[in-house]
């Protein structure tokens, strides 16, 4: 991409989007556009198609997503297979159609088995049924990497795919159903130290093991793999290092400073059991995250409270 590229990034008020955007921005790319969702549905094939026939974009960073936690994933399982089946669809096609040069499509960790072999590389891709709290977002995000597949072998188009593991950042969702467990559990413990609660409802075993990527390393790699990457098979993007989801709430305690007891119910789903991503193909491709885990947590700590948390009177 040179600096008059004309970008579009599919998404850009999302926690993923926002962030591609601030990279771009950094990286003194000035030819950006966007729609919001009043401006141009998504989920309309002859709006997607009108629009790039308008613009014609360079690249594309396909960013949209209908996204959340375990909770949101097990609630709207159409919403989750409908819109994001819909989406890359429609915005892979019209890319095709249109003449971009290169668009990068996010995919997820979840795509690959329930019982994947540790850390999962990115051949063990549909060796194995997939973990049931999030199969139809799975199942979508799988349509999506082999629809870019599809084309580049077809067509010859550049569309390649990145596998983020659980991501969390500035601009992350904080409502206690529909989000992630990281802004969850930071949200907890802040309501909890300001209520004086003795104690904090964690959902599941606590047993479950997950990584956790800063956003902004994403983008990174993003901005990295679109400039350095011409594969057609996908790439892993994580840190390479898990912890239990009991570990992940004690640190996140140490940080918003509660020290009441963490209560586990096991009453509620614990989703996959391990899930972490083998990063040595990036590696090797001379990319790594930078953001230490508890720096994250003491960054998004502090957007909560100055921006998302509710005013205590
Ligand atoms: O982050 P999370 O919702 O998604 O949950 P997944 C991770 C783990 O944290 C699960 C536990 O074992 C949850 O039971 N957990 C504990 C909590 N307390 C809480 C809480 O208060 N809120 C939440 N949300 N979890 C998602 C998929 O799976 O991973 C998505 O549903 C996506 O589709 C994403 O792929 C990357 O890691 O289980």
């Amino acid at each position: 991409m040179d600096k008059r590229s004309k970008i579009y990034v599919a998404g850009h008020r999302g926690l993923v989007g926002s962030a591609i955007v601030r990279r771009l921005k950094k990286a003194s790319h000035e030819n950006l556009l966007f729609r919001t969702r009043d401006e141009l549905d998504l989920t309309r094939q002859a709006s997607v198609e009108a629009f790039f026939e308008k613009e014609r974009p360079d690249y594309v960073f396909l960013a949209a997503a209908k996204v959340g936690g375990i909770w949101s994933n097990t609630s709207y399982p159409a919403d989750f297979i409908y819109q994001n089946l819909v989406v890359e669809t429609n915005i892979i096609h019209a890319a095709h159609l249109y003449g971009v040069k290169k668009l990068l499509f996010l995919g997820s960790s979840c795509i690959y088995p329930k019982h994947c072999p540790q850390p999962m590389k990115e051949e063990h891709l549909l060796s194995g049924y997939l973990e049931s709290s999030n199969e139809p977002y799975a199942v979508a995000k799988i349509a999506g990497i082999k629809m870019c597949q599809a084309y580049n072998r077809q067509y010859g188009t550049r569309f390649i795919s990145l596998m983020p593991t659980n991501l969390y950042g500035p601009g992350d969702n904080f409502d206690l159903e529909t989000s992630h467990v990281l802004p969850a559990l930071i949200r907890k413990f802040h309501e909890a130290g300001i209520a004086g609660h003795a104690s904090v409802e964690i959902w599941g075993t606590g047993k479950p093991r997950r990584e956790f990527l800063y956003v902004d390393d994403l983008a990174d790699a993003c901005l990295f793999l679109m400039n350095h990457y011409e594969e057609t098979e996908i790439v892993n993007v994580g840190v390479g290092k898990g912890l239990t989801i009991r570990e992940l709430a004690e640190m996140i305690a140490g940080v918003v400073r509660f020290d009441g007891e963490l209560r586990f119910d096991a009453t509620k789903p614990d989703g996959t059991p391990l899930k972490l991503l083998d990063v040595s193909k990036l590696t090797a491709l001379g990319w790594q995250a930078k953001m230490p885990l508890k720096d994250g947590i003491k960054r998004i700590y502090e957007y909560y409270v100055s921006k998302a948390a509710k005013p205590q009177f």
